[in-house]
Order: structure tokens, then sequence, then C-alpha cells
């Protein structure tokens, strides 16, 4: 029996000391050359792969807690009527609220027509009563809300001036400038049914005492056309004012291979138009097209510089991009079911701000809303967490 236990506890010994040294000394691999279990913060200094190497190029490599993420809620507006949906009327393109005593304002092109829209392809056939797509024939109108879900819509801002004057076809796409105590609305004019060559269109502007108005004709064409053989040839559309460094920047979009004589090779990018005035003149950034993706302009003042979401066109679609200096953006996030012609409220759009503090609502507008002959476009709210200010809950 004394030599069994001697025997046993021996072998105890042995095992107890191997598990031991196992413990001692682990794997036989460099633990400083491989990924840690705790994600960095810092670029390792290790041999990466090219994903782990890109994690590093974002604002941190953990997307929850990137401030230029989010993901967005959306909410019917109440308060605008649709003709129960027929397609004869459209609200689209909306502007970035703004707050004025104690009302948000919001303007956007309204379609009240006939008919719905029959059709880009169909475009001959528009007449002055009959549409070709959901922003021909349309003029800029306004409502109000407190709490940006219940809207009063208050009727016409800009409307459609007399043939042949810029936008006697459609006045559309509005967006606001508020500058020196007044309002700037910019906005598209078209003079032929989009379909035709009605979107190689320019930018006009018009502003007031007032977001009430009345609206005075401030001009035409203010973002120059690119020449001949230039990516913004004839086209400047989805005007987005913003004051930075003390003077006014509008974002633009323009089109590659334009419509409708090269509808097949579509591609849209976004320029950068700035001024010191905010009828003009308005002088082309050198870098132009800053943006090479994304659809209507949606951009914000983001702690020093600029940030935007890129939605719908191009390799970038869907992210959000930064640029200190306003012209070389890049992503910051990759997003998913994003707003469409987002219209955020940016309480400092227009403070020329060095810390721009972002946002958690806006408007946004989905199209298509009534299918085949019912065609027209709705605007809805959208919630969402691009703001710094942390105090504020991320859906209200
Ligand atoms: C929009 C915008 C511009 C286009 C058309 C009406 O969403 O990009 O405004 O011209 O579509």
């Amino acid at each position: 029996i004394k030599k069994i236990t001697l025997l046993f506890l021996g072998l105890l010994a042995i095992s107890c000391f191997q598990k031991e040294s196992k413990v001692e000394t682990p794997a036989k691999v460099e633990t400083s050359k491989v990924f840690p279990f705790k994600m960095p913060t810092e670029k390792p200094n290790i041999p990466l792969s090219a994903s782990s190497e890109r994690m590093f190029d974002y604002p941190t490599p953990r997307v929850q807690d990137n401030e230029l993420f989010s993901q967005f809620k959306y909410t019917r507006l109440k308060g605008f009527d649709y003709n129960n949906g027929d397609g004869t009327i459209s609200r689209r393109d909306p502007s970035r609220p703004i707050f004025v005593d104690g009302k948000y304002y919001v303007w956007y092109t309204k379609r009240n027509t006939i008919v719905p829209p029959i059709g880009w392809n169909r475009a001959a056939e528009a007449t002055d009563k009959i549409p070709s797509t959901d922003w021909d024939l349309c003029d800029i109108w306004y409502a109000t809300s407190e709490d940006g879900i219940t809207w009063e819509e208050q009727g016409v801002a800009v409307s459609r001036p007399e043939k042949p004057k810029s936008g006697w076809r459609s006045v559309a796409t509005p967006d606001i400038l508020v500058w020196k105590g007044k309002y700037y609305l910019y906005y598209q004019a078209f003079d032929e049914p989009s379909g035709l060559r009605g979107d190689l269109c320019p930018v006009s502007i018009s502003y007031a005492d007032s977001p009430n108005g009345p609206w005075t004709h401030g001009g035409d064409k203010v973002i120059p056309f690119g020449k001949e053989g230039e990516w913004d040839h004839k086209a400047t559309h989805d005007p987005q004012p913003l004051v930075h460094d003390g003077k006014i920047y509008v974002y633009y979009k323009a089109a590659y291979n334009k419509w409708p004589d090269n509808r097949t090779n579509y591609a849209v990018g976004h320029g950068l138009a700035i001024a010191e005035d905010p009828l003009g003149p308005y002088k082309k950034h050198a870098l132009n097209p800053v943006m090479q993706s994304g659809h209507e302009t949606t951009y914000w003042p983001y702690k020093g510089g600029i940030a935007t979401l890129a939605i719908k066109d191009g390799n970038e679609r869907e992210t959000i991009q930064y640029a200190e200096d306003g012209a070389n953006f890049k992503i910051a996030s990759s997003v998913s079911l994003t707003p469409t012609a987002a219209a955020p409220f940016v309480a400092d759009a227009f403070t020329d701000t060095k810390d721009g503090r972002g946002f958690t609502w806006g408007l946004s507008h989905f199209v298509n809303a009534g299918k085949g002959d019912k065609r027209h476009s709705i605007i809805a709210r959208f919630d969402c967490d691009l703001s710094l200010d942390y105090n504020e809950p991320a859906f209200k």
C-alpha cells in the first residue's frame, strides 16, 4: 500500500508540474506579433492585413465609438395633404429646417398638377399642364411646425416666373441660408421639361427679411456653369449653403455624361463654390469636384471642418465623410438605410462655428410613394445620432 501511495503521489506531482509548466510557457507564438484580444485604439506595430490597416484610417477602430456613425429612424409627418396619394400632389427635396421665433420652417419642391408625371422618357409629350417628371411644373412652398412632426403648410414662397424668365417651367430643390438677419433661398430654375433639356439648369436666389417672405428675386445663374467639356457644364443642382471661415460655402451637384444626351453613363459629382456675399460672385474651388459619390447635397459643420453624407451614387455611396478644409473628404464611416435628399436641422449651419456640433434629426424624401400612374414623393422625418452633444437622446 505504501509503494502504491508513493507511486500515486509521484504521478500526481509530475502531472501538476506539467500543468504548471504549461501555464508558464504557453504556445510557442510571439504574442507581440499577433493582433491583440482587446481591440487596439492605435495601430499595433505588427504585420497587418489590408483590412486591419484600414481600420486605423477611421476616426475610431470600433464603429460604435465613431461620432460620425449613426443609424436612421424614420417617422411619417402629419399635416400634409396628398390628395389620397393619387399622384397629383408631390412634395420633395426639403430644405434644412431652421428655427425662428419658436417655430421650425421648411421649404420644399411642391407639384400640384392635373395628372401625375408621365415620365422622363415621354417628356416630349409634356405640356404646360402635364408634367414629365416629379419635379417638373413645381413651385417652392413652405411649412411651419412646432415639433418637427406636425406641419402646417403656409403657401408658396417662390413661384415660377413668367416665360421666358429663368425658372418659368419649374422652380425646385430649395435650400436656405441665414446671413446678417436676412433669409436667402437657393433653388434650381428649369426652362424646359425635365427629361428634355430641362435638367441642364442653373441656380437662382430669392431673399427676404422674414422666413414668411415676401421673397425678392436676387439673381439667376448664380453658380457659374463649367465651360464646355467640364464636368459641371450646364448643370448646377441641389445648392446647399453654409457659413464657413466668414464666407458662404455652397455645395452643389452636377452630373457627368449628362442627361438626356447620355443617360446610360450618368454619374454624379459635387462641387464647392465660395462667395463673400450670398448673391455672389461665386468662385469655384480649384479642386472641384470635391466629392465623387453621393447624390443630393448634405454637408454640415463638424468640429473645425465640414462633414457630408454621401448616398446613392458612386463607389463610396452610403458613407459619411469629413474634410478639415471642406474640400479633401475622407471616409469616416459606412452607413445604411440613409435618408434621401437629407436636410438635417443643423443649429450651427450659419454661425460660422469652429466647433460644429452635428444634429439629431432632419427631413428627407421618399420617391415613388405611389407606383405606376400615381407617382409622387413624400417628405418624412429622420432621427439619428450625429450630434456631439451626448446629453441629447439619440432618438427623441
Ligand atoms: C433631386 C435633386 C435635383 C434633381 C431632381 C430634382 O432629388 O437631385 O432636384 O434635379 O432630383
